[in-house]
């Protein structure tokens, strides 16, 4: 296999796709030293069969809001990988969603999921719609018929989407009361993230953002170093860095920057558990403004507009919002305010000039696939409780997700270790999730 000729393949085939074909390109450049000691992947050509999704529904989704106007909106489900299971990924609702977006997070989705070491399958999907401004009843008529077209679709054994950007346990709601009337049956395991008392697991809506600072926790160990006192700059106020928020304090960091498009909030002393609690009224307002923040607590935070939390000094950054939110620039500033560690936890939140430069000033990087890998593991932990009809306890779900971050954080240093002993934690995941995933293909036969 070649790198240079997978992706020249690919790009006539899908022209102007650029984050699916970014998305690709790490991978394989990763995964081709590896690949090409295996004659038996080239021979079932193994990567020309995994770049491509197994299948893509798109469809129209219309809807009326409250001023009595009907609306359009497209709706995608993309079915990528079903080597190891089910297709299992996330629904993002954001007014960029397009083929190319959904295909990256799908791409993304599949070595993520091998990494839990779970029975799950890569997919993706979502709408172009925007929940910005809108009411409840709007978000619940949008997501009634959204499942109007993807109930056949998705089922515990087929496909199970959680939530993503945009989508959140409110919608998930929504979309699995609309399922469930469609279907005519109680399948609790064909979405995750719903809540508890009806499917739901402790410990999902948290879990990303736990799972995220397990892994952060074990890259500051490997430098013989300490989460006690490191300032983290997070990005967003949703559902994830509210959860990275949560563990990173009880760790003893402090965070020192949240973020929204309409500018950063910068938390000198660090985050209180009631800011963390207000994070969530944020979300809930659908207002999309982190200036909000600044508003109630004028003494703790200051609001700078059109700025990134990459401006405000820290230790650990994590990009916790959108792809792409680090750019080269933002990665050279934080390396001048002496950022120690870089991790992800939006998936493909740097782009690949600051990863470069980050990996030139040997600060130690970890990608989303790796970091973020919690929440979807919880989602494959939902899936467990509501085939066996039962509930696990907080504590018990937490424990399980620690074990499976460790997991993962082992294999990125197992495959990622390089000749002068450093960790190259990209490389790492990307052969970690390929192997595993291209094992069970080669199984599986010519399909
Ligand atoms: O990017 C992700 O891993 C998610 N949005 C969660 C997917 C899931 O099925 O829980």
């Amino acid at each position: 296999m070649k790198v240079k000729e997978v992706m020249a393949n690919l790009e006539a085939k899908h022209p102007g796709e650029s984050e699916y074909l970014e998305a690709v390109e790490e991978v394989l450049n990763s995964i081709e030293e590896v690949y090409n000691q295996h004659p038996e992947f080239e021979k079932a050509k193994i990567v020309e069969r995994l770049v491509e999704p197994d299948r893509i529904f798109t469809f129209r989704v219309t809807w009326i809001d409250d001023k009595g106007q009907v609306q359009n909106n497209i709706g995608y489900r993309v079915q990528y990988n079903a080597a190891l299971g089910a297709y299992k990924g996330g629904l993002r609702f954001h007014p960029k969603v397009n083929v190319s977006m959904l295909k990256f997070l799908g791409f993304e989705q599949i070595f993520k999921n091998s990494l839990t070491n779970l029975p799950l399958g890569g997919g993706k999907g979502g709408a172009d719609f925007d929940p910005t401004g809108k009411s409840d009843a709007e978000i619940m008529r949008f997501c009634q018929a959204f499942m109007y077209e993807m109930w056949r679709n998705i089922g515990p054994d087929q496909d199970s989407p959680a939530g993503d950007v945009g989508v959140g346990g409110r919608e998930i709601g929504y979309m699995y009361g609309a399922y469930k009337k469609l279907a005519r049956e109680h399948s609790t395991g064909a979405l995750t993230g719903k809540s508890y008392g009806w499917g739901g697991s402790l410990i999902r809506p948290e879990a990303t953002g736990f799972g995220a600072m397990y892994y952060v926790e074990r890259m500051v160990k490997e430098q013989n170093d300490t989460m006690k006192g490191k300032k983290v700059a997070l990005s967003g106020f949703g559902n994830v860095a509210w959860g990275a928020a949560i563990k990173a304090v009880e760790l003893g960091a402090k965070v020192v920057a949240i973020s929204g498009p309409d500018g950063v909030c910068e938390i000198k002393n660090g985050i209180t558990k009631e800011m963390i609690d207000y994070m969530l009224d944020m979300r809930a307002s659908n207002h999309n403004k982190v200036q909000e923040m600044a508003d109630k607590f004028p003494t703790k935070a200051t609001f700078t507009a059109g700025k990134k939390s990459w401006s405000v000094k820290c230790d650990i950054a994590c990009p916790s919002a959108f792809q792409n939110e680090m750019d080269e620039n933002d990665a050279k500033e934080l390396i001048k305010n002496g950022v120690k560690y870089v991790a992800e936890i939006s998936n493909m939140g740097c782009q690949p000039g600051a990863i470069a430069a980050i990996q030139k000033a040997k600060i130690p990087f970890a990608p989303g696939k790796a970091v973020n890998a919690g929440g979807v593991a919880t989602s494959g932990l939902e899936i467990c409780q509501n085939a066996g009809h039962i509930n696990w306890t907080a504590e018990e779900v937490d424990a399980k997700l620690h074990k499976i971050m460790n997991d993962i954080y082992d294999m990125c240093v197992e495959y990622g270790k390089q000749k002068d002993g450093t960790i190259n934690y990209v490389n790492g995941a990307n052969i970690a999730g390929f192997m595993r995933v291209a094992k069970a293909m080669l199984a599986q036969g010519i399909i």
